[in-house]
């Protein structure tokens, strides 16, 4: 109990003996590994997102030439595993992270190429640029990639990659392996040499029983963490879009994000969420002349042009966009879109890891950079 009696006497904050001692304290702090929370707060809890990943741009006329180089000079194959090349984000020196949670990379494959099976908790897709002739192998069911198409690789699923045809193939790769890596729960085991399955139909199996668009396989009832369709054909997405827009010419309201805007989210057909478990992805389509309005949000994003041109505002730094540049938009960037011509771009986040812990925000600005 404090009494009048036992209380300390008033306390000379500004007197050396003062100062002496609380540099003594925090030097014995120190020694232990005690940090006080008054000396740290400001960096700890922050009043909005402060990250370190810088917002950035990727040109894909630097990107392909380097990827094929390395086709030259690079053999693929069993500790490699994969000739991917991660692009790294300016502000996080040292890794290879677009963002603090998201990998981005190109990955090139010569003809006749084969890259071995393994599997890793790390969920990981593949977008195709442009480009066709690998087959990826997801748990044994072969996948066909061709241009426009989006490949899952849910984590702990065995794949490979097999290039059947004369020509080279390079396309985009996307895991969560910063943040896999952040919390540490990556584990990685290695399969066989060669991809088991070597047949290349057309349709994957995972296609042939989930394809149908609404029809779920009766069979197959009931929810799955991530998307057991593996495979989305840029025309269905392509159809996807088109339509949203005609719907919006004719008058028929909420069919767009946005005047102008159309876009997509690709969904695990067993809950209607997002298809993987750790990232989202989606693909957006700007008409000519339109623009996005400025917004933030606390995910961070990965972007890539698939077709068209136009600019994108960061921040208030303009940079135009042509075919395959990629743009790494860092949590609470300020964001928005200018299409030139019709503008679709392919675009996976992080944000499902945070909806799920009630931690995602989003804020529209009003207004457009026009
Ligand atoms: C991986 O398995 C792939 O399967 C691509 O294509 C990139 C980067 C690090 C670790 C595993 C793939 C990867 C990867």
């Amino acid at each position: 109990m404090t009494t009048l009696e036992n209380r300390p006497a008033a306390v000379d904050f500004d007197s050396p003996d003062h100062q002496a001692k609380l540099a003594a304290l925090y030097r014995d702090f120190d020694a232990v590994g005690m940090t006080p929370l008054w000396r740290t707060r400001e960096g700890l809890m922050p009043h909005h997102p402060e990250p370190r990943a810088v917002p950035h741009l990727w040109r894909w006329d630097d990107l392909y030439p380097l990827a094929a180089r390395s086709g030259e000079l690079v053999p693929v194959g069993r500790g490699g595993e994969r000739r991917a090349i991660g692009l790294g984000n300016p502000g996080l020196p040292g890794d290879p992270y677009a963002t603090p949670t998201l990998w981005a990379a190109i990955q090139y494959l010569n003809p006749r190429e084969n890259a071995p099976e393994h599997r890793h908790s790390q969920s990981a897709f593949r977008f195709v640029l442009e480009g066709e002739g690998v087959w990826t192998v997801v748990d044994g069911d072969p996948v066909a990639m061709r241009r426009g198409d989006l490949l899952l690789t849910p984590g702990w699923h065995f794949h490979g990659h097999q290039n059947v045809s004369d020509t080279p193939m390079a396309w985009l790769d996307g895991l969560d392996i910063p943040l896999v890596a952040g919390i540490d729960q990556g584990f990685f085991e290695f399969g066989p040499d060669e991809v088991r399955n070597k047949r290349t139909p057309d349709q994957s199996n995972s296609e042939r029983l989930w394809g149908g668009p609404g029809l779920t396989p009766v069979a197959a009832v009931g929810a799955r963490p991530s998307s057991p369709l593996m495979a989305y054909r840029w025309v269905h997405t392509d159809a996807a879009l088109t339509g949203q827009l005609e719907l919006a010419d004719e008058g028929v309201p909420g069919t767009l994000v946005e005047p102008g805007h159309a876009a997509i989210r690709y969904s695990n057909p067993t809950t209607g969420g997002d298809a993987l478990t750790t990232m989202r992805t989606e693909m957006h389509r700007l008409v000519a002349g339109t623009s996005t309005r400025r917004s933030r949000t606390s995910a961070s994003s990965v972007w890539q042009v698939f077709n068209g041109g136009g600019t994108v505002t960061m921040d208030g730094q303009v940079r135009t966009l042509t075919h395959g540049d990629v743009v790494a938009v860092p949590a609470w960037t300020e964001f928005s879109l200018q299409a030139e011509s019709t503008l679709d771009l392919f675009t996976f986040s992080d944000a499902p890891v945070f909806e799920k812990l009630d931690l995602l925000r989003t804020q529209i600005t009003e207004g457009t950079d026009a």
